[in-house]
């Protein structure tokens, strides 16, 4: 049947629009709540999507201008009712992407004035932690605080790396717009709100860093826990693991928290930027450490055994914070960054400071725009997205999410048009314009997951699922598909764009996660600011 797959949330008054038609024929309608038709539309030539196997249309309503809601009508037929054009279109959902962090703290009670019917008690003090063998350490270590990462209460440096990473950025390109921006959360002396969600996973990230640099892989107990609330999860928690990727994604991030945190805290940014620095020495002098699980633990690895990307973010940022080019590192990757490859993330600093890096400057703007226009050239045709058949991985919305924040990184180093253009596209891919027709983010849109694989949202016996969170979305692996007993049935469907399933056994296309939500909180805040005052 004909279907108009659009952004739910909505578009922004004076951005381009577009929206995907399947089996539609003739023109399109946009009809407003009196009836009258504000716009018709030629639909473009229909094209086929491979990740979908869909031949669809692309409809061009950019002269759509006015803030409303309206409809969608194809030959006489309405097609959706819920088609809507504000000014500021992403602030609520922005919010709730960054709100989510604070549902996810460990250690600490969740208090109604802030969580509303989320309110929980607190669970994981992680005060008396035993160091695992893999550590090569006896006794026990103060590890409290943190992000759960997912929907698994365990706490991985590795993940917070990048997913700290990403929110420090907003922060660091939009600190005016942050500075008085706020959404119900526990303040912290005079920090902004985006400043003190962030102290409260670095805090917990410092009590990771052993006193010879190095730093401790993660934080879990031995198995995954159960479907239970974090005060009843009582298994034993260990501190796993020590090696080079956790060590030198700390030294990055702490390396970024050093120069945001300054002006607000100089003690703090100088408890960060030592920390920093004895990570990248020990890095440096252990620079083949790859993690992998101990026989007796089967919690999330975050393997990686390929270490030279962590130590590329990691040099980048340590010269970028100090001033001193003997931290820097080759290299400038065209492949967009995730959290076993970290390298984009120094590609960005380096265009961003071109001048400053000199030939790496100039090579890392070309690797940046090369992989844009690839990107703008995809989302020009088949479904009006990024999205292209090889990027159905785990955590599909995050891969998405992180094309997004890499175009945005080429319009800010020229200013054209295009790449703000196409990195709208991607956040209209995330709130809906997608074959499975849904907003992946939880409680906003007309359509979005029920059931994530989220273990509070499960066991907390409210019926809406933790509002703000980004699943990680359709992907053909299947991994997950015969767990939890009969309950995931088969739902590959042939094409990667649509193997998904709301479940709460889905834990390969509908689990949560705080890398996956980072990026889309980037692309939507800095889609408002930009456009903000
Ligand atoms: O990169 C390869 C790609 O080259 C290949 O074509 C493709 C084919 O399957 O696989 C890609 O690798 C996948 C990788 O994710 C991509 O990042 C692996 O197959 C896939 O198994 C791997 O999944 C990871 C998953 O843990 C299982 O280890 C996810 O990235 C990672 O986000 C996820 O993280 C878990 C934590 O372990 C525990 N906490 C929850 C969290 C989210 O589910
Ligand atoms: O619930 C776990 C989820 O948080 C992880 O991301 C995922 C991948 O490691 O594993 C889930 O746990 C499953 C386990 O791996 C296999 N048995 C079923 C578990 C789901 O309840």
């Amino acid at each position: 049947a004909a279907t108009a797959y659009i952004n739910q949330i909505g578009y922004r008054t004076g951005d381009a629009k577009e929206f995907t038609l399947f089996e539609g024929s003739g023109d399109v309608k946009i009809v407003d709540a009196s009836g009258t038709t504000v716009l018709t539309v030629t639909p473009s030539a229909a094209t086929t999507w491979a990740a979908s196997g869909q031949s669809v249309q692309l409809v061009d309503f950019s002269d759509l201008k006015t803030p409303g809601t309206y409809s969608i009508q194809v030959g006489g037929q309405v097609l959706r009712s819920d088609l809507k054009v504000l000014d500021a279109p992403y602030v609520d959902v922005a919010k709730a992407s960054l709100k989510w962090y604070y549902y996810q703290r460990a250690s600490m009670a969740l208090e109604e004035t802030y969580a509303g019917q989320w309110k929980r008690p607190a669970g994981h003090p992680d005060t008396q932690v035993s160091l695992h063998s893999s550590t090569g350490k006896l006794g026990s270590i103060s590890s409290p605080k943190g992000w759960y990462d997912a929907g698994d209460y365990g706490k991985y440096i590795v993940n917070s790396g990048i997913s700290t990473y990403t929110l420090l950025a907003l922060y660091e390109h939009f600190p005016a717009y942050f500075n008085t921006l706020k959404w119900n959360i526990p303040a912290e002396g005079s920090l902004p709100d985006l400043l003190a969600e962030i102290k409260y996973n670095l805090d917990w990230m410092l009590t990771m860093q052993d006193i010879d640099g190095g730093v401790f892989h993660k934080l879990t107990t031995l198995e995954f826990p159960g479907d239970v609330m974090p005060a009843a999860d009582k298994a034993a928690r260990y501190v796993v693991g020590k090696g080079t990727a956790a060590t030198f994604d700390f030294a990055a991030v702490m390396a970024v928290a050093a120069r945001v945190y300054k002006p607000f805290d100089a003690a703090y940014a100088e408890q960060c930027l030592t920390a920093a620095k004895s990570a990248y020495t020990w890095g440096i002098a252990n620079p083949n450490v790859a993690f992998s699980n101990p026989y007796d633990v089967a919690t999330g690895e975050y393997g990686d055994s390929w270490l030279e990307d962590e130590k590329l973010f990691a040099g980048t940022e340590l010269a970028l914070t100090t001033g001193d080019a003997s931290y820097t590192q080759g290299g400038a990757t065209r492949s967009v960054p995730s959290w076993g490859d970290v390298a984009g993330l120094a590609t960005y600093e380096k265009a961003a400071h071109a001048d400053a890096y000199g030939s790496e400057g100039s090579a890392a703007k070309d690797s940046l725009l090369k992989t844009a226009d690839v990107f703008v050239a995809r989302a020009e045709t088949g479904f009006g997205v990024v999205m292209d058949y090889g990027d159905f991985v785990w955590g599909s919305n995050a891969v998405a999410a992180n094309q997004g924040v890499w175009l945005l990184h080429a319009y800010y180093i020229t200013g054209d048009k295009k790449y703000y253009v196409a990195a709208n596209k991607v956040l209209d891919y995330l709130l809906g314009k997608n074959p499975l027709n849904m907003s992946f983010v939880t409680g906003y849109g007309s359509k979005s997951p029920k059931l994530p694989h989220h273990r509070p949202s499960t066991a907390d016996g409210v019926t809406a699922p933790v509002p703000g969170m980004v699943v990680g979305g359709p992907q053909p692996g299947g991994e997950d598909i015969g767990s939890q007993s009969w309950e995931c049935s088969d739902y590959k469907t042939g094409y990667p764009a649509t193997s998904y399933i709301d479940h709460r056994c889905s834990y390969a296309s509908n689990e949560v996660a705080i890398n996956w939500n980072a990026p889309f909180a980037y692309l939507a805040f800095a889609l408002e600011a930009l456009n903000a005052g």
